[in-house]
């Protein structure tokens, strides 16, 4: 992981971040994570920042799920934020009023209904704790879920869009120790 960085590489790294903070805007606070949750200015921004995008798998729609965190296919494991851009592709205007149910409990098995939820679908169990993404400005929407394992998750994103639900399903890859299903009991019962 990160212990055996030298230092030079951490100051090229922490130079890397300072600027790539100022490119996009995001009002930096100094912090060197190196792992901060983006923000955006604008949906212009949002955009046209890192992030993998995804088409509706049960209908055919022009809005696009953008997921600008993580940015990539893989992930750390555990509580993990999650920020996200919807917006129509056809009209490229962000959608600012979709809706997602908020989440109350562990679910086992990702239900259609317009929420917001990871799975391990090889394996047959959910996670917890998860918070349902709120809308944040400019058709940005964030959220948290929780990898509690390595391995590959599918993130269920079904947001509620102009009275239709919409189904993305987001691959994504978890790294690192987890805790297996331990911290799952009461929740993984048959
Ligand atoms: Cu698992």
């Amino acid at each position: 992981m990160i212990g055996s960085r030298s230092l030079f590489t951490k100051a090229i790294l922490a130079v890397a971040l300072v600027a790539s903070a100022a490119l996009a805007g995001c009002a930096a606070d100094g912090g060197a994570g190196g792992d901060e949750v983006p923000t955006f200015a604008s949906y212009e921004e949002a955009k046209r920042a890192d992030g993998t995008v995804w088409q509706a798998n049960n209908t055919d729609t022009s809005v696009e799920l953008k997921v600008l965190y993580p940015s990539g296919e893989t992930a750390e494991t555990g509580d993990h934020d999650v920020v996200l851009l919807l917006y129509d592709a056809e009209t490229d205007e962000p959608i600012t009023d979709a809706e997602f149910e908020p989440q109350s409990e562990y679910e086992q098995n990702c239900g259609p209904a317009h929420s917001f939820c990871a799975e391990m679908p090889a394996m047959g169990h959910g996670t917890s704790p998860e918070e349902s993404p709120e809308h944040v400005g400019h058709g940005v929407y964030q959220g948290m879920t929780h990898f509690s394992m390595s391995g590959d998750w599918v993130l269920n994103v079904n947001p509620l869009v102009d009275g239709d639900v919409l189904e993305y399903d987001v691959t994504i890859t978890a790294e690192g120790e987890g805790e297996g299903h331990g911290d799952m009991e009461g929740g993984m019962e048959n």
